[in-house]
Parts: structure tokens; sequence; C-alpha cells
């Protein structure tokens, strides 16, 4: 496949009113048979009939009205099946093809795959011209009829059911969909099962489907999943539409989840939770990740893209919307703050290196490697500045607008500009930079106080990225309030509008001369460099009433103190230290300040300065901070200890979580001192997953695990999410220098059942999340990644792309580093048999 170029979209020439399918399914020679009732678009123009599918479709019969075309005017190329227009009516016609395919093979759990005896689908992006020759692009939408065939007991398709008996279910989905939205399972599953009514009085049967034994760990996804249909109702008025809704928890799935029209299949570690196998964050996550596949029924689903350039059009949008719900349900302060350091840390970072693409891109080789926290989360930022922009009462107005204009429709980002335009009156050309342009702008901020008259001047830039040199001047939504010396706010939020390359604002009428208080709640995705010295910075941790501004100040304190000496160290831990004992604070806003920036973080923030930044010396500056602020606030911190524990039955609710939140904080810092000793008591006695996988990433990383991760493999063998911790957390918390050696044990291990993504995902990307391990000087990191990735990339090119990206940053470090790095890249991409997957990864990573 070329690379595919966003200025060569042109509409299918034919129409396709109904699809149905009919599967008899069997581990090898799964049979498909599908009728497409089709129609030329243009009858005095006739086209080829262009239909997506490769080898693995084994063509047993094609039909063409009942008739059987003349094989001159077929022809097969290795990804397409194409019949030439002088075989085709000029009418409406139904063409029916069946193929033989062998679920049973297929490592790359794209298309019909089995898992643990399961059988299931994955579409999206083009799974599904693996299960039969289809128009395969998400502008081709149609009603679905499917047969299936199977004595497993569970049989699911999308839509509503119409029949089950005998070993064959038939299904009716009436909401025309792409076929990247088309799922089936089938597999000897057991249900969690519900019912909601809709608020037009509709009765939908909700099921979570799961493997027998596993039913009692899958209340939670039901909880999530009633409460994201009631929030949709109320916050965007969108209502659900079939009589179904089946979720269904998978063991081998390349991503989270897959939102598929009324049967949503999940990785099972986004549904399966209990107490003593899942953390806190597992819990926070599911929720998420149920909310967001629900949400896409509406932004998706209903209005989904004309072409995969459009991805964050669905994507960004309803991560946009699955963060608002996480703001509903738990501490919207807490939220904003885990969302910005995400973005910081995957965002941020591919801006930074060679894979930096913008929310839209206009060219790719390979779609899945699209699937980026470029797409998802700053798309999801550009909706909150746009609804920065036009405000609450416009955003809604918007909404409205795109649910009844689209409903139905394949579109695009101009749409949904559009639909602001018209909404609003408000001209968006600029605006728009933001989804063609890649690229981390720095936003530079200077003060100029004069007779009672603040001006601040901001410049704003964006260094290049590949194949855009030039970035004119973006649009950017900032965020300004005022504090007043004696800590109270003298100016609320007010919110400027940048639109120049270089451009100032001023604030009269001011008694004394204010702290500016800028870029709250993180009102645009830049990096902000203002000139502020570190006792204005513990003022603004102390004072300021935006909890993003508030927390961002101890941030930047910390950094400060990571990388500019003793004086800034002190003044870091005493700052932390007032804000430690504040018990009006939110403990979990506590928590997120107590805990230092990440080393991958610190090596961003090095990198952006224009240094070289050494991940062993980081590392090194990172645990001796970390053992000053334990020494210095050492009783403070064993009593919030103490006093955080929660008593009674866990919950996972948000106050609860906050308080362990808190409480880890303070363990992982007092391990600094105490040798590890109070972990290993809490590893003994916790009766959660939370504190005990806390406790345990103390233990690995001091040296002492052996005993607790013998404990835990014993009570957990037979359970893949908690070994998948067991082994992710033994790389990640390594001391950095034994990181590799482990990584190499661990993959020697019996159940280092690699092909299993999640396996792969917790091995592998334990290590990538060991900085100093990962980047070790002399190229190990590297190579024991190469190595695995070239044996990934056989079996499943997806995760062999997506966990390539461990290499994505390696421009940023020392030479002798660069070198190691650039041989691992090569060493992949000069393998014969790449995947086209893997290639354009590394391609674009060594150009
Ligand atoms: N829309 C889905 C994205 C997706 C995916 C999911 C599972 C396996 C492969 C996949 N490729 C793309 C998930 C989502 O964003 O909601
Ligand atoms: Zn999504």
């Amino acid at each position: 496949q070329p690379v595919q170029h966003l200025a060569d979209y042109r509409p299918w020439p034919f129409g396709l009113t109904e699809t149905r399918l009919d599967l008899t399914l069997a581990p090898r020679d799964t049979i498909v048979r599908a009728a497409l009732d089709l129609a030329p678009r243009d009858a005095s123009d006739p086209q080829d009939l262009v239909l997506d599918g490769g080898a693995g479709l084994r063509l047993q019969a094609l039909r063409i009205d009942g008739q059987a075309p003349d094989p001159v005017h077929v022809t097969r190329t290795d990804e397409q099946l194409i019949i030439a227009a002088a075989a085709l009516p000029h009418a409406p016609f139904t063409l029916e093809t069946e193929v033989a395919i062998d679920p049973a093979d297929n490592t790359a759990f794209e298309g019909l795959y089995l898992s643990g005896g399961m059988f299931c689908t994955q579409c999206e992006a083009e799974g599904f011209r693996h299960i039969t020759f289809y128009p395969d692009r998400p502008d081709v939408m149609t009603t679905f009829r499917v047969t299936l065939r199977s004595a497993l007991p569970v049989r699911l398709s999308n839509g509503n059911p119409v029949g089950d008996a005998d070993g064959v279910a038939e299904w009716h989905d009436p909401w025309p969909k792409p076929a990247y939205l088309f799922a089936l399972v089938a597999g000897d599953l057991v249900a969690v099962s519900d019912r909601f009514t809709t608020r037009s009085g509709r009765d939908v049967a909700l099921n979570v489907w799961v493997r027998p034994g596993d039913q009692d760990r899958a209340g939670f996804a039901m909880e999530s999943l009633i409460k994201s249909m009631r929030w949709d109702e109320d916050v965007y008025g969108r209502e659900y539409d079939l009589d179904v809704f089946n979720i269904v928890a998978v063991d081998d799935f390349n991503m989270g989840a897959m939102e598929n029209k009324g049967l949503n299949i999940f990785n099972s570690k986004l549904v399966l939770a209990s107490p003593e196998t899942a953390t806190d964050t597992d819990y926070e996550r599911i929720e998420a990740v149920i909310a967001h596949e629900y949400f896409h029924n509406w932004t998706g689903n209903r209005i989904t893209c004309r072409d995969w350039f459009q991805l964050c059009l669905k994507e960004g949008l309803t991560v946009f919307r699955d963060q608002q719900f996480t703001s509903d349900m738990r501490s919207a302060a807490v939220k904003r703050i885990e969302d910005v350091q995400t973005l910081r840390a995957r965002q941020f970072r591919e801006d930074q290196g060679p894979l930096a693409h913008p929310p839209r891109p206009d060219r790719y080789e390979e779609i899945n490697n699209f699937y980026t926290a470029t797409v998802y989360e700053k798309g999801a930022e550009v909706i909150g500045m746009l609804k920065n922009l036009v405000g609450d009462d416009g955003y809604a107005r918007a909404l409205d607008l795109y649910f009844t204009r689209h409903d139905g429709d394949a579109a695009t980002i101009e749409d949904w500009l559009t639909v602001f335009q018209d909404a609003t009156g408000r001209d968006l050309t600029q605006f728009k930079r933001w989804y063609t342009d890649a690229g981390t702008p720095t936003l530079e901020m200077t003060e100029d106080w004069q007779d009672g008259t603040l001006t601040l001047t901001f410049a704003q830039s964006t260094p290049p990225t590949p194949g855009q040199p030039d970035k004119p001047a973006r649009v950017i939504p900032i965020a300004v309030g005022l504090i007043g010396p004696n800590g109270d706010e003298v100016t609320p939020t007010r919110v400027l509008e940048m639109t120049e390359a270089r451009q100032s604002f001023t604030f009269d009428g001011l008694g004394a001369r204010p702290v500016v208080s800028v870029l709250r709640g993180f009102s645009a995705p830049v990096m902000l460099k203002r000139p502020l010295d570190d006792a204005t910075r513990a003022f603004l941790l102390a004072h300021d009433t935006d909890p993003f501004a508030r927390w961002e100040a101890g941030r930047e304190l910390a950094l400060s103190a990571l990388t500019q000496g003793d004086a800034a160290q002190k003044a870091y831990i005493a700052a932390i230290g007032t804000l430690a004992a504040d018990e009006g604070a939110d403990p979990a806003f506590r928590a997120l300040c107590l805990t230092l920036p990440g080393e991958e973080e610190i090596a961003t923030r090095i990198a952006a300065g224009g240094a070289t930044p050494d991940p062993d010396a980081i590392h090194a500056t990172r645990s001796d901070l970390a053992r000053r602020i334990a020494l210095t606030h050492q009783d403070l911190l064993a009593g919030l200890y103490d006093a955080m524990t929660v008593p009674g039955a866990y919950s996972p609710d948000a106050q609860s979580a906050a308080r362990r939140s808190l409480r880890i904080a303070a363990l992982g810092l007092l391990s600094r001192i105490d040798g590890g000793d109070r972990a290993a008591v809490l590893f003994g006695i916790a009766s959660n997953m939370t504190e005990r996988m806390a406790a345990l990433a103390v233990l690995v990383r001091l040296g002492r695990a052996t005993s607790a991760l013998q404990i835990l493999s014993d009570e957990f063998g037979d359970n893949r999410l908690v070994m998948d911790k067991w082994f992710s957390v033994q790389v990640m918390a390594a001391p950095p220098e034994q990181a590799v050696a482990i990584a190499r044990d661990l993959a020697a291990h019996r159940d280092f059942d690699w092909q299993n993504p999640n396996r792969f995902r917790a091995l592998l990307g334990g290590l990538a999340a060991n900085h100093a391990g990962f980047h070790a000087a002399d190229g190990s990191g590297y190579d024991f990644t190469a190595d695995w990735l070239i044996r990934m990339d056989a079996a499943n090119p997806q995760i062999a792309a997506r966990m390539s990206t461990a290499f994505e940053i390696w421009p940023r470090y020392d030479a002798p580093r660069r070198a190691h790095a650039r041989n691992a890249l090569e060493r992949i991409a000069t393998l014969a048999g790449l995947s086209r997957n893997t290639r354009e990864m590394v391609s674009r990573m060594i150009a």
C-alpha cells in the first residue's frame, strides 16, 4: 500500500444499501458468505468495483446477481479484488462472495481471531478486509444482517437480536455503519446483566460478558456503564438507540477497547476488577474507558469519520467527553492535573521527536500507527480550547447543531469547525491550525509594572517538525488571574486570546503589583516559559485559587530543585512540607504535589531547555531529592502514612482512593530512609491491591522483593491480570543497572506468554518506563527491546509498531547512546519481511 494522502480523497463510486453476512465459525475454514446490495453512483460513468481483501481470504465463490462473472473481468492483487466495470450492471445489483479464513492462525488480532477458545473480532481500522472482501473505508455506511453459526453457547453481533436457536444466531443492526464498527463474538461466556431505561422510555438490556468464574469481577464495569448512559443523557442529551448493549471481555486484545455498535469489546484488564486484584488506578481507568466506548455511540458511530485522516474527530471529542465525565464523577481538579501529566508525558514527548505529527495528519502509510497521543489527547485539548474560546453556552449550541446536522454522516474536521462557526458566529480559520500543524508551541511571558498597570507580553514560537518547517502563529487562549501580595485574588480568571506571534495585554487600576497566575487550568497545550523565582513559585503554591496552577507552581519548584542545586532544593522542600501538612487540601492533591516528577519528565524538561539529558544523573538526583524530603519531613510523613489508612471494607470511590494515594506517596518517600520496613509490613497486611502493589514497587526498588514476589505468584499465578503486574513491576521499579538483566530473566520465565499483548506490554513497556534502565549507557536496553520487537513483528505488527515508540525520543540523548539506538533501529529497519507498520515507524524515527 503506497502512502495515503488526505488530498487524494474521493467518494466511493458505489452506494451500498445493505450488507448480509453468514458466518460458519471454525478455528480453520471459517466460511464467510457476504451479500452486498450495491448501486453505481453515476450509471453514465461506469467504474471498476474495487474491494479490499488480501491473500488471507480464500475465495470460493463470486456472483453478481446470481451469476459468476467472466474470470477475465476479475483481478486479485495483494490487497484487493477488482471487478471490471464491464462485468457490472448499470443498475442496482447484489454481489455475493464466499471465502474461507483461518482464525486460529491469526496472531495479529486484527479481523476474526481466537482468544482462549473464544471467537472475536477487531475491525478498526482496517480489520474487516481480513474477514471478507469489502469497501473497507469509514465513509461507506450501511445496515447489517448477520447470521452466526457455531456450537459455542454465546453468539453475539451488532444491533438487536433477531433469533437464536440450534446453534444459529441472527442479528440486525438498523443503524448504518462502516465496516470498522462490525463485531462478532462466540464463546463460552457468562453475563452480569442489568437494565437501563432511557429518558424517552426505551428499555435496554445490558450485559457484561466474561469467562465463567470472572462474574464477581464484572460488577464495577456494569456500574460504570449505567453511570455513563445517564451522564450522556444529562450532559449531552444523547440517548442510547438499540434494545441491547453488550460488553465482552477478552484476554488477547491489541488496545484498550473497541466501540463496535452495540457490542463493545474490551481488553479484560479494562473490565475485570476486585479489591484483591485491581488497584485504584485500574478502577478509575475502567470507569473512564467504559464511558469512552459508550460515548462513541454518538461521537464515532452515529457520526463517524469520512476517512482515517479525520480520526481525531471521533477520538479527540470522545476523550474530551470521557475526561468531562471523570471530572464529574471524581475530583475535577485532580483529573485535570492527571490529564496534563499524561499529555506531557506522552504527547509532548511525541511532539519533541521524529514522530511528531498534527492531530489531523495529511499522510500516512499505516493508519494503525496514528492512534497516538497527538490524535487522542491533543485532539481533546484542542476541543477544550475551543470550549474555552466560545464559552459553555456556545459549546452546548455547537454540539447540539453537530448532532442534528451530521447524524448519520461520515464527517470531517471542516464540518466540525463549520458547526462551531455557524453556532457561535466565530471565525475559526486561524484556530484550525491546531488541527493541521504539529508541534508544541513555546509561550514566553514577560511582565511590566508601572503605576498600577500590569502589562503581560507573550511571544509564541513552535519549533519545526517533520515536513513542517514553518509554523504560523496560532490562537492561544491564556487563562490568567492576579493575586495580591497578601494572597487574595484581585482579578479573577480572564481568558486572553492571543492571535499574534507577539502580543501584550494590560490590567490597570491595580493598587499593588500582583503575582500573575497564568495558564490556569492549563488553558492551552503549550510550554510556558516565564522568569520566576522560587519564592514566587512557593507563593503561588500556597495561594493560587486555581488548583492546576497551584500544582504547577509546585511542579516548577520541583523541577528547579532537580536541576538548579541546593538553594532551590531547600525552597522546594519547605514549600512541599507546608502543603503536605495542609489538612484542608484534598489528600489526592497533596499526594500529587508530594510525588516528584518522573525521570522521563525531567529529561523532557532538560531537552526542551536545549541541554542533553543524562539518564543516570537524573536518576541519582531524583533519588537524592526524595531522600532529602524524607529526612526533612520524616515526622510529618510518618504521621500522614498512619493517618491516611482507610478503615472498613475497600471501596474504589474517589475519597478513599485519595487517602490511599497520599498514604502511598508518604510510603514512597519514607522508604528512602526506613530501608523499606514499612513497605514490607504493608505488603504483608494490606487486603487491597492498591497498597500491595505500591509496597511491592518499593521493595523491588530496594532489592528486597524476593519473598513478596513469590507470595504474589503463589496466590495469583492463575490470574493473568495480576501476573501482568507481577511482570511489569519487576522491571519498571528495578534499580536501573539491573533492569535489563531482570527483563532478560523474565523473558525466559515459563509464564512469559509473549504473544499475549498485555504480557508483552507488561515486560517491554515496563522496561521502557524504567528511564535509566532502558537508556542504559551500554545500549543493552535498546538491544533487548529491538530483539523482541523483531520477534513480535512477525506475529503481531500492530503491537511491535506501537512498542517501537520506546525509541521515539532517541535523538535527544548523548552521542554514544544515539549510536546504540540508531544501531538497534537500523537492525530492525533492514529486516527482510518487516511489516508495513513497523517499517513506517522505524523509518520515520531514523529519517
Ligand atoms: N476506536 C478504538 C481504536 C482502535 C482499536 C481498538 C482495539 C484494537 C485495535 C484498535 N485500533 C484502533 C478504541 C477507542 O479509541 O475507543
Ligand atoms: Zn476512542
